[in-house]
């Protein structure tokens, strides 16, 4: 009778772990990537007869209604061009994308796909679940062909940033850029139309160089030539330091033989008798 007793409690105490674990299951959050119903769902109804009657034809006595349960999400991509525009050559372009799913189902392994401009340099980018419900399979990646498969629960949002460089020459347009959304197969949108979204061509606009005119404190005699101190110490490109090697440097209407170079030296020819100066005849080269 005691081990009956045992039984019976052990048996209590099982139900209630059995319990417990339904309860504990009730209250956690589904699993992200794996939905656990069943599909299809299937119902059976079955009729016994009872030990008293004979059923002749006990064959078509259960049936099954069978129902495929089909995914459907409201997914939507905006793109945004957070960068100025026009942009600087050799300036930063950034995008925003923002996927969105309205539900009713989450969207599993959407490849959110963007080919990115050739014209834009040096593209990376990063991949930002609003909250721990959705899911990036990549959290960043470069290079202009962009396709990443995201998970976007019902409500929430996946946000991408790209970067990328301008073209560091003009004239030159970043042309329109579109990012579109593949569903995987077995989910639906009901509204496919925003399932894509294109940012305005962005123009490259040519640096700013500002040019001041120069003076030297020392005199260069065409007796002996010589060459003058850089005359980009007082100009900037864009706010900056120039540098020469970058940009295409030429005197113009100079006195023959003067000539610059990628650093702005310029260089004072040496003029004697025997040389036919710049300016006429060598009476400055005595
Ligand atoms: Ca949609
Ligand atoms: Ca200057």
């Amino acid at each position: 009778m005691a081990a009956t007793g045992t039984h019976r409690r052990a048996g209590m105490a099982s139900a209630s772990i059995a319990y417990a674990v339904s309860l504990l299951s009730l209250l956690l959050s589904p699993p992200l990537l794996a939905q656990s119903y069943p599909n299809p769902l299937n119902n059976t109804a079955t009729v016994t007869a009872p030990t008293d009657v004979a059923d002749p034809t006990p064959g078509n006595n259960s049936a099954t209604d069978t129902n495929a349960l089909a995914l459907q999400a409201q997914l939507s991509v905006t793109k945004s061009l957070l960068s100025a525009t026009p942009v600087a050559a050799g300036g930063a372009v950034q995008y925003r994308i923002q996927v969105s799913n309205a539900g009713p189902s989450v969207a599993s392994a959407v490849a959110v796909v963007d080919s990115v401009s050739p014209l834009l340099a040096n593209v990376s980018w990063t991949c930002q679940p609003g909250t721990g419900a959705s899911a990036c399979a990549q959290a960043s990646g470069t290079g202009n062909a962009i396709n990443v498969q995201v998970n976007v629960a019902v409500g929430d949002s996946v946000v991408l940033l790209v970067n990328g460089t301008a073209p560091t020459s003009t004239p030159a347009t970043v042309p329109a850029n579109s990012v579109s959304l593949v569903l995987p197969t077995g989910t639906t949108d009901p509204t496919p139309g925003d399932n894509s979204a294109t940012t305005p061509a962005v123009p490259v606009q040519a640096n700013a160089l500002i040019a001041n005119n120069d003076t030297f404190a020392t005199a260069i005699s065409s007796a002996t030539g010589g060459n003058t101190p850089t005359v980009l110490a007082n100009d900037t490109l864009n706010g900056a330091p120039v540098n020469g090697a970058t940009l295409i440097i030429a005197l113009q209407n100079a006195p023959a033989g003067f000539t610059i170079n990628s650093a702005g030296v310029i260089t004072v020819p040496y003029c004697s008798r025997l040389t036919r100066c710049p300016n006429g005849p060598s009476s400055t080269a005595r």
